[in-house]
């Protein structure tokens, strides 16, 4: 019999429900749920091909100490020995948990309990530190609490939406998708966005500011005193409501009109309509994300936003208020149990002491940390300097995702004792473990998450646990009691986690503070099992009618009051001739991070399937670099080697690239190690879109491509850069210099098997190969090699794996390198739905498709999960131009 069950996505934070059903067979399927207030059904590339990335290929089955197998109770006692002697020896401040908004509330309360409370250190930090912490320091600031005040809906109610540093249409899909329906039907929303790119998200924007990196602070200031002089302020609100806008003003007073066109790039016309609307729109929204957090001034960026939304009252009412967007499935569940270092519980400070107090009579601990702990980059600092000795990092992988990952990697090497927690076997981080534990995944754990808008929904298990694989709260709470915590960590079930923590939200607090979920501090089981998504706060018997704050004021700070905080642009004076590119740094549509799952489907991995560096046409001329060369970033930090993507969406002078790639998909290709250990001064957010690199092409002998059955292995070339393709793998290389044996490298790389020969082609004149192997009629691996980026047709190639190469002229076909007439190439995949090429997309469009819809008529391209209708949009821009011309 089939089962169904209602769980919600493991990746952005827009947090969207979603079906699973499994069938008899155990094949997973998923669809949206549309009863799901975060979607409504929908679900975007990644959310579509969730059941792509459930196989247990590279899980982590076993506890694993030093390499080799080992039982949970061994594993553990080893875990709670170490740590125990460490802290004995050297106090509580020299162990640390590094930890992550990918795990459920109910593993997070237990990590942050455990370290807070028992151990007595606040040394637990998290990758939320990379991504949300500049906006919690903002929130803080100026609501007296980490709130975000408004909902998914106003973005849908407002007649102006303003993203800034966010590619929505990327990185949060499906909300993208509701406000691209909210436009469509209501034409007069004006959309802007604010990104030195032009992104995907430009697509639906009504104005594109393409502004300098970090001109934000400068900008929003310059918004404030256009707010001033254009008698947009709500005097009533800020009187009643608001303390500082006095010295706000004042300081807003140091930047004038010139400055801001100064410091932002930006064409004068463009910087008067974008005020203008703004000033003259009484609903507006501004979403951000890491294009503001990610910053040496994200907490300036974030405030000097907030300060317009306070000036003009246009916050927590319908259509209005400003909206950081979480990065994490469960960046927001992790700042409710105050998971960050400088963070206590429940959204209670850690510097107060009567909190402290609190947290520690409701956990009847024996200690609680009286101080804020290491922040993520000085934590590895510590690990590398020696201070922390005992480092248990669970879901996140920092060799790859931290600011200089080369001195992260060393650190984590160099510490005494390292405990990691993942699903997976082999990571960049994982690799240096002294214990391995293995984790359940999604679709295996149950618990709690919450999105962007405060939402508080269900993951539910739809699987059997794999092998010894368990749930992370259990690992942490088995390690408590082995040190001794018995009735603390007596947890049997995530349901009696989730209540406790409810019923910590709810202790003494009367209204004092933002985040409440006391009406649920006595869930019973079923009500568990069954609870449906709802929004916070949800105080003991209360209803709360209205979901958004501060309408009418009732800040968090002791006087009631939200605080204007006086922002200025900092002095950033980075010219240096070495390093005279700036390099941004984010994601791409389909992968998630570290690639550890989306790595894993064909089907995303078919969108891009190399780590690559965008740079302008003009840059990538003056340095001798063309389309599909490949191009070494260097700076001070470290070096990576990526393929170059020429293009005008990138401003002259910066460089963009994905942070995902890393040493399990490519040679040298984890971006991190080029970011410098540079932190937003309150928030200790590294800066990580504002980097200082120098370019220049990499100069290769020779280029190759491969499609391989078996997963190729080692593949020493000065290039890598390998992907997961329908029924095998691909592989792009490129060698620094020649190999003498090219049949006998790809026999070794590509796994062939002893006795199988190759067919093979070599061209004098051009020096080009190829080699292909086969067994009986079918193709083990193909070959291409040149001296110039290999022209062959990529997916046409990919798609002879699982093609019958019985006749003889078909195996030929292939070593001469291209498709015969009668199957053209489907070229670069743009619709991973429904695996749809850009060759065919412009041959609709040659066809008389001139719309996307049309488009999705006749190859149904864009008609699932919608989030390549961008890129369909451009590709029909494209080619109608190119006909006009
Ligand atoms: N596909 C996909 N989606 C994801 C993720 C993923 O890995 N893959 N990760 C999730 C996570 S954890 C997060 S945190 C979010 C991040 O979501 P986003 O923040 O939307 O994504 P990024 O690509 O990191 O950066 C957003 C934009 O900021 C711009 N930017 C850079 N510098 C500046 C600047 O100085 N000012 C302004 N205004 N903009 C600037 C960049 O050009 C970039 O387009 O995405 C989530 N969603
Ligand atoms: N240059 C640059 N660097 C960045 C960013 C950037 O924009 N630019 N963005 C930053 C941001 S915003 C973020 S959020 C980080 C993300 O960076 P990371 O957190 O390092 O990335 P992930 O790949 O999501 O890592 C999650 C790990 O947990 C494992 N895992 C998955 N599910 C589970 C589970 O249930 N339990 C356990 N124990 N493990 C599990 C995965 O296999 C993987 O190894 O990167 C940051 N780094
Ligand atoms: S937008 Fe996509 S990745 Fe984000 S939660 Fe929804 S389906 Fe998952
Ligand atoms: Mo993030």
């Amino acid at each position: 019999m089939e089962k169904e069950v209602k769980t919600t996505c493991p990746y952005c934070g827009v947090g969207c429900g979603v079906i699973a059903t499994v069938d008899d067979n155990g094949a997973v399927a998923v669809r949206g749920d549309a009863d799901h207030p975060a979607n409504f059904g929908r679900l975007c590339s990644k959310g579509s091909a969730l059941a792509e990335t459930l196989d247990l290929d590279g899980r982590l089955l076993h506890p694993e100490i030093d390499g080799c197998q080992a039982g949970w109770d061994e594993a553990l006692d080893l875990v709670a020995a170490r740590f125990a002697e460490t802290i004995a020896e050297h106090g509580p401040d020299s162990v640390a948990f590094y930890v992550s908004g990918q795990l459920l509330t109910e593993d997070y309360y237990v990590a942050n309990k455990l370290m807070k409370g028992f151990v007595g250190s606040a040394n637990i930090d998290t990758n939320s530190r990379l991504c949300m912490s500049s906006s919690v320091a903002g929130h803080r600031r100026a609501f007296g609490s980490d709130t975000v005040p408004g909902t998914y809906e106003d973005l849908e109610l407002a007649d102006l939406v303003v993203l800034t540093g966010s590619n929505l249409a990327w990185c949060h899909p499906v909300l993208y998708q509701r406000l691209a329906a909210a436009k469509a039907k209501r034409p007069g929303l004006k959309i802007v966005l604010i990104d030195p790119r032009r992104t995907m998200t430009a697509d639906i924007a009504d104005l594109h500011l393409a502004i300098r990196p970090d001109a934000d602070v400068a900008l929003f200031v310059g918004l404030f005193s256009h707010l001033v002089s254009s008698n947009a302020v709500d005097q009533n609100y800020v009187a009643a409501h608001t303390a500082g806008f006095g010295d706000t003003l004042l300081a807003a007073g140091g930047v004038s009109f010139d400055d801001v066109l100064e410091r932002t790039g930006l064409p004068a016309m463009q910087l008067r309509e974008f005020y203008r609307l703004f000033s003259t729109t009484e609903k507006v929204v501004t979403c951000y994300s890491q294009g503001v957090n990610q910053s040496s001034s994200g907490t300036d960026k974030v405030n000097a936003i907030l300060n317009c939304h306070l000036a003009t009252g246009r916050i927590g009412r319908p259509g209005m208020g400003p909206f950081s967007l979480t990065g994490q499935p469960n960046a927001m569940g992790g700042r409710e149990v105050g998971g960050l270092a400088n963070m206590l519980a429940a959204h209670m400070a850690i510097e107060d002491a009567g909190d402290r107090d609190r947290v520690q009579r409701f956990w009847r601990s024996p200690k609680i940390a009286e101080k804020p702990g290491l922040k993520a980059v000085d934590l590895f600092r510590a690990v590398a300097d020696g201070r922390v000795k005992a480092l248990w990092i669970m879901a996140t992988n920092p060799v790859v995702s931290m600011p200089d990952a080369d001195a992260v990697e060393a650190a984590i090497r160099a510490c005494p004792f390292v405990v990691v927690s993942d699903i997976l076997k082999e990571t960049d981080t994982a690799r240096h473990a002294h214990v391995l534990l293995p984790s359940l995944g999604w679709g295996e754990k149950s618990g709690t998450v919450t999105n962007s808008e405060r939402r508080i929904s269900r993951q539910r298990a739809f699987l059997a646990a794999p092998g010894e694989a368990r749930a992370d709260w259990w690992q942490l709470a088995e390690v408590g009691r082995r040190l001794g915590h018995t009735d603390a960590f007596a947890y049997e079930a995530p349901a009696a986690i989730f209540r406790e923590h409810a019923a910590l939200s709810a202790f003494e607090n009367a209204g004092s503070r933002d985040f409440d979920i006391g009406a649920y501090a006595d869930l019973a089981l079923e009500d568990y099992d069954g609870l449906t998504p709802f929004q916070w706060p949800q105080r003991q018997g209360q209803k709360r009618a209205e979901s958004r704050f501060f309408a009418a004021g009732n800040f968090y700070h002791a006087d009631g009051r939200g605080r204007f905080v006086a922002v200025r642009p900092a002095e950033t004076d980075r010219t240096n001739a070495d390093y005279p590119f700036t390099l941004n740094t984010g994601r791409i549509r389909d992968q998630w991070h570290t690639m550890t799952r989306t790595g894993k489907s064909a089907r995303l991995s078919a969108h891009i399937a190399e780590p690559f560096a965008e740079l302008h046409p003009r840059d990538a001329m003056e340095i001798g670099v063309g389309n599909a060369d490949l191009i070494e970033i260097e700076s001070p930090e470290g070096k990576a080697f990526v393929r170059a993507l020429i293009t005008e969406r990138q401003a002259r002078g910066s460089i963009f690239a994905p942070m995902h790639w890393n040493d399990q998909f490519a040679a040298k290709a984890r971006i991190d190690v080029l970011v410098p250990p540079i932190t937003d001064r309150l928030s200790g957010q590294p800066a990580s879109k504002n980097i200082a690199v120098a370019a220049r092409k990499f100069k290769a002998t020779h280029y190759a491509f491969a499609v391989s059955l078996a997963k190729p292995v080692d593949p020493d070339a000065a290039y890598w850069a390998l992907a997961k393709a329908a029924g095998g793998w691909r592989l792009e290389l490129a060698f620094a210099e020649p190999v003498d044996d090219w049949a006998g490298w790809c026999r070794r790389v590509l796994a062939i098997p002893q006795g199988v020969e190759p067919l093979g082609y070599a061209d004098a004149q051009t020096g080009d190969i190829r080699l292909a192997f086969f067994d009986g009629p079918q193709l083990l691996a193909a070959f291409f090699l040149a001296r110039e980026p290999v022209a062959v047709a990529r997916n046409w190639a990919i798609a002879q794996l699982g093609a019958d190469h019985a006749n003889l002229r078909k195996r030929f076909a292939l070593v001469a390198g291209r498709p015969g007439a009668d199957k053209p190439d489907p070229g670069a995949t743009v619709c991973s739905c429904f695996g749809v090429g850009v060759n065919q997309i412009v041959a609709a469009v040659r066809g008389g498709c001139h719309s996307v819809e049309a488009v999705g008529v006749a190859l149904n391209a864009g008609t699932n999960c919608g989030s390549c209708r961008a890129e369909i949009r451009g590709i029909i821009d494209g080619c109608l131009a190119a006909a006009a011309e």
